[in-house]
């Protein structure tokens, strides 16, 4: 890119390299704020609006007061992707505490900021919505829901990132977490599917996992499918022998897995149901969400 891009930091448009943040924010200091990753395919941002609910939430269960309005937050985001004008990509808002001192009373962080960074994103290869990706059991615990409701998207993701770095050490794509009971809440930046005997199992959010956005899509797809669902427990046990497992979230969308702690889930290769819900959300993502430019509005 010749052009450097145009970061939105409390209602301005910078360049990349003058978009600075205060060393004094509590965002910084203590993880104290929220976000969101969103995406935004063929000049439309997918679920914006419940992007910007759970931002919201999230905003609120932790007494953080957003600058602005859903509707000017959205505003924002659509702003952002313009000023760099792109069509397909990835939206990281984030809303820190604000400026503070060196002390934990967020009540001396005079105002919160708002960051919108629009950016083009690859995460997995084509290759492995196709092949699928390997998945190991990580020993770092999602938060239980009395130190940290883990519906909150924080900025404290020390939990997720060191499971990040056991998948890799591992040599896996993705990691999966349990909770304090040793059920399967999730993987570190997804929700996790397995299909055993033609029904679709996921853990409930009380498993202690993000209600995720896609999860609520793929769940809407499996209706339309004629696939029954259940919200259940999940031990490791019932990943190793399920037929099917795939995973969903923004950044991953509907994604194949393929093994669990070395062991190969079905046949080993990608199944039916998921196959299927890779395709379907595919459309779904290319055919709907927000305008970002009047001319794709029209028609
Ligand atoms: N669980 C966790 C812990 C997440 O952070 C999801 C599930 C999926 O939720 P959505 O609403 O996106 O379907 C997420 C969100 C990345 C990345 O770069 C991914 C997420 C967040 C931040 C970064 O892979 N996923």
């Amino acid at each position: 890119m010749n052009t450097p891009q145009k970061v939105y930091i409390d209602g301005e448009l910078i360049d990349e390299a003058a978009a600075k943040i205060s060393v004094f924010d509590h965002g910084l200091l203590y993880g104290d704020g929220v976000f969101e990753g969103i995406r935004f395919y063929n000049g439309r941002v997918f679920k914006l609006e419940e992007h910007i609910e759970r931002l919201f939430d999230s905003a609120k269960a932790i007494l953080l007061t957003i600058p602005g309005s859903p509707a000017e937050v959205s505003e924002a985001v659509l702003d952002t992707i313009r000023a760099n004008d792109l069509k397909d990509g990835y939206v990281r808002l984030v809303v820190t505490r604000g400026a503070g001192g060196l002390g934990l009373n967020p009540y001396l962080c005079k105002k919160a900021s708002l960051i919108v960074i629009a950016s083009k994103i690859s995460l997995y290869s084509p290759e492995t919505y196709v092949n699928g990706l390997k998945l190991v059991t990580c020993s770092s615990r999602r938060p239980a829901p009395a130190a940290l409701s883990p519906a909150v998207k924080s900025l404290n993701y020390l939990n997720n990132v060191m499971a990040k770095i056991e998948a890799i050490a591992a040599g896996c794509e993705e990691g999966v977490m349990l909770n304090e009971q040793g059920y399967i809440a999730e993987c570190t930046g997804d929700n996790l599917f397995i299909v055993k005997h033609g029904k679709v199992l996921t853990p409930p959010v009380s498993a202690g996992s993000l209600n995720g956005i896609t999860r609520a899509v793929v769940i809407d797809l499996l209706d339309e499918l004629g696939h029954e669902l259940r919200e259940m427990d999940l031990t490791r046990y019932d990943v190793y022998t399920a037929d099917e497992c795939f995973l969903t979230g923004t950044a991953a969308e509907v994604v194949p897995a393929i093994t669990y702690d070395q062991r190969a889930i079905g046949d080993g290769t990608p199944g039916p149901v998921t196959r299927k819900l890779v395709e379907r959300y595919r459309e779904l993502t290319k055919n709907s969400g927000t305008p970002i430019y009047m001319t794709t509005a029209a028609v």
